[in-house]
């Protein structure tokens, strides 16, 4: 059909704007504070997404388990109650204990092992995802994991006693293990935890304790960099299978950049967020040899019995992992 210019103009400002009319629209829940770097590289990955569907699909971010809390997350994405979300990976290793594979205690203490450990884990825990009805569009590593406490520790004994909030199994299996209680508390719910005295430390890294200001509550950081935890973005399985070839290749180039990114961005701010904490008044010391040596044969236990619940599948990332 000939169109005369001034027609074509308009012919095609209606076809954008009809088109933008029907744009697809994605609600994704995130658990952490909407100033952390995870939850402003879902932002970038919204803009990416837009950018590349040429605006078909249009994803609205909603952090610190404000949509659905953190705990609510997987199971939303899983029944399509929202397609798309993030959540830390290894929360739900108490229904796959396979995705306890980044929680393994001094199997991979830096980035660089980090990323050679995910390499040696991708295929295997996306095979799990998938049973689980999920697709997995990029994972970020957590800077390395350390003790916060109201007081000095040199040793288990020192923790006996002690209500410590965990955020998964591996964390809940470390406290006691150190002859502590677990108590099983968000992120976004920690605050109130320390002030109210529910709980009297916590393992995280230094990007939590920042977030959540727990300097009004405790005195020391431990480093021990056990290791350094993924969150991911996921889909719901049937809905991304429902997306054509175009929609999907948009999505994985804007999941991989951001992906990228958002491990860089990590490793830049993990010894960052330890000067916030030491200017907010904490002391913040590496680990002492006693506490760490008990540490690791904690650590020791959890692998081994890790191996005995996932058996070939786990050993067969650890044997990858280690070049074997
Ligand atoms: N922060 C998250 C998980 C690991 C981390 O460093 C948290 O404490 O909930």
């Amino acid at each position: 059909m000939y169109l005369k210019p001034a027609l074509f103009a308009v012919a095609t400002a209606l076809t954008v704007a009809a088109s933008a009319a029907h744009a697809e629209k994605w609600d994704m829940p995130m658990a952490y504070a909407a100033s952390n770097y995870h939850s402003e590289h879902g932002v970038m990955f919204a803009e990416k997404v837009k950018e590349y569907t040429n605006g078909d699909l249009e994803i609205t971010v909603h952090a610190g388990g404000s949509l659905f809390g953190g705990a609510d997350i997987k199971r939303a994405i899983q029944t399509g109650q929202a397609p798309i979300g993030e959540r830390i990976m290894s929360a739900h290793a108490n229904e796959e204990p396979l995705l306890n594979w980044d929680n393994q205690p001094f199997l991979a203490t830096t980035y660089k092992d980090s990323a050679r450990l995910w390499d040696a884990a991708k295929d295997t825990v996306n095979e799990t995802l998938s049973d689980m009805n999920l697709v997995a569009l990029y994972t970020c590593p957590w800077p390395g994991q350390g003790f916060y406490f109201k007081n000095e520790v040199a040793n288990a004994e020192d923790v006996k006693g002690m209500k410590l909030r965990s955020y998964n199994a591996a964390t809940a299996t470390v406290i006691e293990s150190l002859g502590g209680t677990p108590v099983q508390i968000e992120a976004a719910e920690l605050t109130q935890a320390l002030a109210t005295g529910v709980a009297d430390g916590f393992i995280s890294s230094g990007s939590t304790g920042y977030d959540r200001k727990v300097w009004e509550h405790l005195s020391h950081y431990y480093k021990v960099n056990a290791w350094l935890p993924r969150n991911y973005v996921m889909v719901n399985k049937g809905i991304w299978e429902s997306l054509d070839d175009d929609t999907q290749a948009a999505l994985q180039k804007a999941a991989d950049e951001t992906g990228a990114s958002c491990t860089a961005k990590s490793e830049e701010l993990a010894n960052w967020y330890f000067e916030q904490l030491e200017e907010n008044g904490m002391t913040v010391t590496d680990a002492g040899p006693e506490f760490l040596s008990e540490l690791k044969g904690i650590g020791d236990t959890m692998q081994a019995s890790w191996l005995q619940q996932v058996g070939d599948k786990g050993q067969a990332i650890i044997d990858a992992y280690q070049g074997k």
